[in-house]
């Protein structure tokens, strides 16, 4: 089963490369999938994780970086799509994680500009601080002190907020999300300053995470229950918000959810097509995740690049979602197709027309 399967990720995939690399000295695999370049140099984050196997990491990879490509054409950015996945070993000794990331920096700069990166799920703007040490501009998300904005979890939460805010509108004729009810799946980065955002809008929130501390760092409120693991998608709510690990919309899923809408933080939420497909028929309005979630991308690299202040790139982040959002619900009633199709249309004009 699993021979070849390497193989024929490459050859299935509609990306145009994949930097790879063995590290000897950790037994970690480095991949860089560069999704496009038609727009301009490709971004996206760096994932660190253990994965079951190299070819699991190589695949969230691709997956990971041909959302990015979209995420910068809706965004009307001149990027195009990459992801960096170092995928660890199981018995990975942190002692060389400095070491590995220095090496794998030097291989962003080898790759001469093609490719540049930011934080993601297992790195820290300390990492990218490390890491523009030896690429130097080719890395975002850097802390305050090296001139970074350090943490994009606010300004793709205010992203994800508007997301919200248009599903509202689409569900119940009005962008205010007073006294809607919202199951937040993960409360940690993005999540958190969300869950935030809606409370002070009025929302009726539940809340969920593995971790306890990132529970009790959203401190009491009224409006706000917290809700064990196993009760999240269980819970009846206006809006579900994922923003915990993909894949969480399946064909059971998709099939079981008791929300009417769902707009939320993480990447590739969508396990299959037919799961989206289910979600249509059942008539949940999905709000594709790289549409809501393109803050933290947009962000970094308007403040980063251009200087804008936070406040400013946070306000572009939301109009455009909202624009982006409104657009990509009207084309799927239009033509019928599901949202995450005509998200990947949107995308797609958008890309050609710039
Ligand atoms: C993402 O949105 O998933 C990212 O990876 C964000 C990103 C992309 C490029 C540079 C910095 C952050």
């Amino acid at each position: 089963m699993e021979e070849g399967r390497m193989e024929s990720l490459m050859q299935s995939w509609d990306g145009e490369f994949v930097v790879s690399r063995h590290d000897a000295p950790t037994g970690a695999w480095i991949f860089i999938s560069v999704h496009s370049t038609r727009r301009g140099p490709a971004g996206g984050g760096t994932r660190m994780k253990v994965y079951e196997r190299p070819a699991d990491a190589l695949l969230d990879g691709q997956k990971l970086a041909a959302s990015m490509t979209r995420k910068f054409a809706v965004a009307g950015m001149p990027y195009g799509g990459a992801k960096a996945v170092i995928c660890l070993p199981k018995d990975f000794d942190a002692a060389g994680r400095d070491d590995l990331l220095r090496r794998y920096g030097e291989l962003v700069r080898n790759l001469g500009g093609i490719y540049f990166t930011g934080p993601d799920v297992g790195t820290s703007s300390a990492d990218m601080d490390l890491l523009s040490d030896i690429a130097g501009a080719l890395v975002f998300g850097k802390s305050p002190a090296k001139g970074g904005l350090s943490d994009s979890g606010a300004i793709t939460a205010a992203g994800v907020f508007a997301g919200c805010e248009v599903v509202a509108e689409q569900l119940f004729g009005s962008l205010s999300l007073q006294g809607r009810s919202v199951v937040v799946q993960g409360a940690g980065n993005v999540g958190g300053p969300l869950v935030r955002r809606l409370l002070a809008a009025g929302a009726m929130v539940s809340a969920s995470d593995v971790n306890t501390a990132a529970l009790d760092a959203l401190g009491k409120h009224d409006s706000l229950k917290i809700l064990r693991t196993e009760e999240v998608l269980k819970t009846p709510c206006d809006i579900f918000a994922p923003c915990a690990l993909g894949g969480v919309l399946n064909e059971q899923t998709a099939a079981s959810l008791p929300c009417k809408g769902i707009s939320g933080a993480a990447n590739n939420q969508l396990a299959s097509e037919e799961a989206g497909n289910i979600l249509q028929q059942r008539g949940v309005l999905y709000a594709p995740d790289f549409v809501v979630n393109l803050g933290g991308a947009m962000g970094l690299v308007s403040i980063e690049t251009k200087g804008w202040a936070v406040p400013k790139a946070e306000q572009a982040v939301m109009d455009r979602v909202r624009v982006a959002l409104r657009e990509v619900f009207a084309i799927a009633a239009k033509q019928g197709c599901t949202t995450n199709q005509a998200a990947e249309e949107f995308a797609y004009l958008e890309a050609v027309a710039s």
